[in-house]
């Protein structure tokens, strides 16, 4: 209702009349449902709906490029259990926002994209409109749903779909159309308040079969060898406690998966991530919750597995996603935190622990390459490589356990998450399921906004040029980031040759001695070039206790990483030796 909830526009008087429009409906039931916080870049037809978000008292924050801003929302979404909202303009705008759809949909995050688009009747006609473009039809294979709304009396009823699309049952993208024309269309202020809609229970819990249950215990009761495996959607699902008691009371060793950790601290003794191999390999018994057997589990197979027999109980709210690669002997279909409850009273209080042998082997072997790593965390080397400048991040993380970790890169992403040990859950967000360079400034804007805390950003060179000039946005929103750019001149190694030896550099390098902290004091934030670890241990606290936007420029030694970090094995690779021209 323009009157009450939603001021109007500069110059608009409606006070006598009662009416309402397309624009004024879509605020009032994002409002109405509670969602507040909007990650947007303006144009043709969304700009007054920005400026009008924002007028109601909405935070709509407006980004460099869609796919940050789509990656912003995608990050919101994993951390609050909330659909996070990108909205961007027609055809060019809604293509760069789709990309992150795509991705929260892969995720299994809740976003919406919200994209106004051209005309109907011209767009369907193909006469050339302004951004033309059949949005819809685009949008439909990358996400879990999508929508359009031609009527104002829709609006709520298109917001209340979208919303419980993207956060029932397995969570992901949804797109939602709305053309030019909808935003404009007046109808009476009494009926658009009736037509709104507050979704009531959006994610109803799923409670898993009794029989599943008691299957799934059963198949754990005859584990010699038992393995937890903790993934994002364990994360997401917020069941902090009772995953924590779960894996208590089993005294069952557990692997996170790198967005899982901290649900435990890493520290926790029944933590198995430094013995990953040995676990993968020697486990008779593995209980999955909230992870897909996907390509970062080698699908369940092959030689990371081992040839030890296993069986696989799977915790998932997705039943279509057992079986998927491996057979699952015990599905568990349901929301965690419900199937979590109900793994927790079907144990009773007298669970056998593991054997002692089984637990004493995983631990030693955890202390041993604990230890091993220890000493190469300390080098002091000048330039850096990258175990000495994680070596400094960890303990920055560890002394400030609240803070949130972004990370992206190849070497420095895959040296990140092994090194740095996360306390609290849902506090590392990364490239996720799809490896995605570009989501780094975006989740940083998003864990800062969404959660008040700090964010230390831990990023590749290459990684951050893919979002970098929103370090702009941050100095704008004075947001309490600090990004680390791990500057070793290149992809992967910053020493590649040209093989013909002509003028163009090797196709993965970048400028040598490259200066990133100076892109941000462009903007008015804090830059720092460092090249040993002390420097870089130095400059990050400051950065932390400042919470000014900071960006640091780490020199890390061109020759310290390897191709693809850890998945060179899944790069192709030609047999042909030598190419002739
Ligand atoms: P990771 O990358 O950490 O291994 P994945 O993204 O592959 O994790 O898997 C996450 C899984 O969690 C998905 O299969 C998804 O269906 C599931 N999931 C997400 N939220 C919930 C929830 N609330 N309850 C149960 N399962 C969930
Ligand atoms: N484009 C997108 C969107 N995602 C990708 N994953 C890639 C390209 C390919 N790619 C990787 O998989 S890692 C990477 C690219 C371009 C960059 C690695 O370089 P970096 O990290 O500087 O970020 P390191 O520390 O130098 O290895
Ligand atoms: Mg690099």
């Amino acid at each position: 209702m323009a009157e009450s909830t939603t001021p109007l526009r500069d110059g608009e008087t409606t006070e006598t009349e009662d009416v309402t429009d397309g624009f004024n409906l879509v605020i009032d039931a994002l409002k109405l449902n509670e969602i507040n916080t909007i990650y947007n870049v303006p144009g043709i037809p969304v700009t007054d709906l920005g400026r009008m978000m924002q007028a109601s008292g909405m935070r709509i924050l407006s980004f460099r490029h869609e796919q940050n801003a789509g990656y912003a929302a995608a990050a919101s979404g994993f951390l609050t259990k909330k659909p996070g909202i990108c909205l961007t303009v027609s055809a060019p705008g809604f293509l760069n926002g789709l990309t992150a759809l795509a991705h929260a949909t892969t995720n299994c995050f809740p976003m919406i994209l919200i994209s106004g688009s051209s005309e109907r009747e011209i767009v369907d006609l193909q006469q050339g409109d302004y951004e033309e473009m059949d949005q819809l039809a685009v949008a439909k294979p990358l996400c879990k749903a999508a929508y359009r709304v031609l009527n104002a009396e829709d609006v709520g009823i298109g917001i209340a779909r979208a919303i419980r699309a993207a956060v029932s049952g397995r969570p992901g993208g949804v797109y939602l159309d709305l053309p030019g024309k909808l935003f404009t269309q007046v109808i009476d202020a009494d009926e658009g308040a009736k037509s709104l809609v507050k979704v009531i229970d959006a994610a109803p819990s799923q409670i898993p079969s009794n029989e599943s249950v008691d299957r799934a215990l059963d198949v754990l009761r005859t584990a010699a060898r038992p393995l937890i495996i903790l993934g994002k959607g364990a994360a997401y699902a917020q069941a902090d406690e009772d995953i924590r008691d779960l894996v208590e009371k089993s005294g069952i060793p557990y692997l996170p998966m790198s967005m899982a950790k901290g649900l435990l601290p890493d520290t926790h003794s029944q933590s198995a991530s430094a013995a990953r191999s040995l676990v993968l390999k020697k486990s008779d018994v593995v209980m999955v919750v909230g992870a897909r057997i996907n390509w970062l589990l080698s699908h369940g197979k092959g030689s990371t597995w081992g040839d030890h027999p296993k069986k696989f109980i799977q915790v998932d709210i997705e039943p279509k996603e057992m079986d998927s690669n491996v057979e699952i002997a015990a599905p568990v279909v349901g929301d965690i935190g419900s199937c979590v409850k109900s793994l927790l009273d079907g144990m009773g209080e007298d669970w056998p622990m593991p054997s002692s042998e089984w637990r004493d082997e995983v631990r030693s072997k955890v202390e041993i390459n604990v230890a091993r790593m220890a000493s190469r965390l300390e080098n002091n080397s000048d330039p850096m490589d990258f175990h000495g400048a994680l070596g400094v991040l960890r303990t920055v993380i560890k002394e400030r356990p609240d803070a949130i970790l972004i990370n992206e890169g190849a070497n420095t992403l895959d040296f990140a998450r092994t090194i740095i040990d996360m306390y609290k859950p849902r506090k590392r967000i990364d490239v996720g399921t799809w490896g995605v360079m570009g989501i780094g400034m975006g989740s940083a804007i998003a864990a800062a906004v969404e959660t008040g805390q700090p964010v230390l950003a831990i990023e590749g060179d290459s990684a951050f040029g893919f979002s970098g000039m929103e370090i702009e946005t941050i100095c704008r929103y004075d947001l309490p980031i600090c990004v680390v750019v791990f500057n070793n001149s290149g992809i992967y190694r910053g020493m590649d040759t040209n093989p013909t030896g002509g003028a163009d550099v090797a196709t993965t390098v970048f400028v040598k001695n490259s200066r990133y902290d100076k892109m941000i004091e462009a903007f008015g934030g804090v830059g720092m070039s460092v090249k040993s670890p002390e420097e870089l241990s130095h400059a990050v606290n400051e950065a932390m206790d400042s919470g000014k936007p900071t960006l640091i420029n780490a020199v890390i030694d061109s020759s310290a990483g390897t191709e693809s970090g850890r998945i060179g094995n899944l790069n192709p690779k030609s047999a042909v030796v030598g190419r002739k021209k």
